[in-house]
């Protein structure tokens, strides 16, 4: 018997996925889990078919941007523990600027704008407020922080001198802003707002600018339902949002471990995550 297993090496481990190197083809496999976190801690029990909805989200947007940038996706060929959850994809050499994109003002952008009327060194107009719609979508980069840390926003300055090419980072924050404003507009006719979104890009000797990691899926991105929408607060979260208020009534103080979730939170997460892919592709979660 050989399915493969055996040589893949773990490359990385996140909270809710982890990353392989196929040692026979020098490929990589990402495999999404049911995992989920909040406030920053992962939940002791799983939602069953996060991994594939995320998964499978990413290449609904893989193929749906393929005309805007080129992505790493090669196939869904992974072993059969991680069917559905696993994607097959080129290895690049990852540029280490995270090219994040908002067209809402949340997060770190409404903290930056109360303090600066600006965001990573683009000045908005006065009179915003938490959750606002900005005039137009903004590229906002960040740097990976030190384990456990948030990311750090920086000015677009800032990410030319780290990835040392002004023209590139040109070319990734047209491409960024491209994709978004591709995937908001599919996602406004869906019901659903992508706030803001992050995207990784890598290249190979071959080609300059490669789209990679997951793609405009609720974990790299800000979900919200648009018949809730209300600028001037904080809006509820289209996937976890049931998981965020059973955690605030338990009283729980986002310390590890989190408490264990109840199978009714658990079943609505995973509906909210199946209602998500259906709305965005248009079919069920096969
Ligand atoms: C992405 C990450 C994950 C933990 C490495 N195509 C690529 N080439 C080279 N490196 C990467 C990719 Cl996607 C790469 N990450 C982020 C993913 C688990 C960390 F599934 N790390």
């Amino acid at each position: 018997m050989d399915d493969g297993t055996q040589d893949l090496e773990l490359l990385a481990s996140g909270k809710v996925r982890e990353i392989y190197l196929d040692r026979r083809s020098g490929e990589l496999v990402m495999v999404a889990s049911d995992r989920i976190s909040a406030y920053d801690v992962v939940m002791p029990n799983p939602i069953p078919d996060k991994g594939r909805v995320l998964a499978q989200l990413s290449v609904f947007w893989f193929a749906e941007t393929a005309s805007i940038v080129p992505n790493h996706l090669i196939s869904q060929a992974v072993p059969e523990s991680a069917a559905g959850r696993g994607l097959r994809v080129q290895r690049l050499t990852m540029y280490p600027v995270e090219c994040v994109v908002r067209g809402y003002l949340s997060g770190s952008g409404w903290k930056e704008y109360q303090a600066s009327q600006s965001v990573c060194g683009i000045a908005l107009p006065d009179g915003l407020t938490e959750s606002s719609k900005l005039p137009e979508p903004i590229f906002t980069p960040a740097t990976k922080a030190e384990v456990g840390d948030h990311d750090e926003n920086i000015d677009f300055e800032r990410a030319c001198e780290i990835i040392g090419s002004r023209r590139l980072m040109e070319e990734l924050r047209r491409v960024s802003i491209a994709l978004y404003s591709h995937a908001a507009a599919h996602a406004a006719e869906r019901e659903i707002i992508i706030a803001d979104t992050k995207f990784e890009f890598g290249g190979a000797p071959d080609q300059e600018i490669v789209l990679a990691d997951e793609a405009l899926t609720p974990d790299s991105s800000r979900f919200w339902p648009a018949a809730d929408y209300e600028p001037g607060r904080g809006q509820a979260s289209f996937d976890k949002q049931f998981v965020r208020d059973w955690l605030d009534q338990a009283g729980w103080d986002h310390s590890p471990p989190a408490p264990q979730l109840p199978d009714e939170v658990v079943a609505g997460t995973r509906d909210r995550y199946l209602e998500a892919f259906e709305l965005l592709t248009g079919s069920p979660l096969a």
